[in-house]
């Protein structure tokens, strides 16, 4: 069972392949990766960061993962540093999952209502054509409203709404930080079109990473074998223990989240689930 993670290298702030990798690799999986950017930090709230693009160094890397023969089980996408990067990213699902292979694109594009920083209308829409290639999307509530074209923030009914157009995109959207007031859901849709959603406690703190460790637990706990309505309950219980945690223990939110305290309580459950 081979992983690949396709998302940037922020060297400091435990988000994208700083959460991928360890927690991939904490459930028993190869974790591979393709590295998009490398930054002094992520950029969540901090600024002066350096920002170098490594568009130019994947064609090199993927001509020779072909001579090599690699095939992966599960493509995972993060942060892609621009719309060339997107149709990158297209053309390594095309070449390298393996048949019966899984695509899971994390459309990382912003949090709390807004962009990122760098990121256009444009990167938005080609963004939606990249959904369209996926067995699996795990946007936050900011990217699902830019996915489907809604008003920031949903509420119970209207993230049904935001659901079901996601569902034309991709057949298995799941939208993770619905909030309202003291509840934080997960809301998703499978094969069937049945829509469900998984409660928790709304623990107040934001942190940079939290999607990236949500779609690493998702794609590790599925890797591992186990039923996606379970992969998506054991991420979600993961993340909320980990901002729970995060928020007394954190004193700097920029720093991000102390998953690692909780990858064992996280383990124990994933190796108890049939
Ligand atoms: O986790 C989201 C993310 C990933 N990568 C970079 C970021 C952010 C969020 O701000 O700045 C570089």
């Amino acid at each position: 069972m081979r992983v690949l993670a396709i998302n940037d290298v922020s060297c400091v702030g435990k988000c994208s392949l700083t959460a991928a990798l360890p927690i991939i690799s904490a459930c028993g999986i190869e974790c591979n990766v393709l590295p998009t950017a490398i930054l002094s930090t992520h950029t969540g709230g901090f600024t002066g960061y350096t920002f170098r693009d490594l568009t130019e160094d994947i064609g090199g890397i993927l001509k020779h993962w072909k001579t090599l023969g690699l095939k992966f089980d599960y493509i995972l996408s993060g942060y892609l540093g621009s719309t060339e990067q997107i149709d990158l990213v297209s053309s390594v699902k095309k070449e390298f999952l393996a048949d019966g292979g899984k695509f899971v694109v994390d459309p990382v594009m912003g949090d709390s209502g807004a962009l990122y920083a760098g990121f256009t209308d444009e990167f938005v829409e080609k963004m939606r054509g990249l959904c369209r290639e996926a067995d699996y999307i795990l946007p936050n509530m900011t990217e699902a409203c830019l996915l489907a074209d809604m008003p920031y923030p949903l509420t119970k009914k209207t993230a049904s709404e935001a659901l079901e157009r996601l569902t034309k995109l991709c057949p298995f959207p799941i939208v993770t930080g619905i909030t309202d007031n003291r509840e934080i859901s997960v809301y998703f849709t499978n094969r069937s079109g049945c829509a469900y959603s998984i409660t928790h406690e709304n623990v107040e703190g934001f942190f940079c990473g939290a999607g990236d460790v949500f779609a690493s637990a998702f794609v590790g706990a599925l890797a591992r074998g186990k039923h996606e309505a379970d992969a998506i309950a054991l991420a979600s219980e993961f993340v909320t223990a980990v901002i729970r945690r995060s928020s007394k223990e954190v004193p700097d939110k920029r720093f991000g989240l102390n998953f690692e305290a909780e990858i064992f309580p996280f383990l124990k459950q994933l190796n108890s689930l049939k």
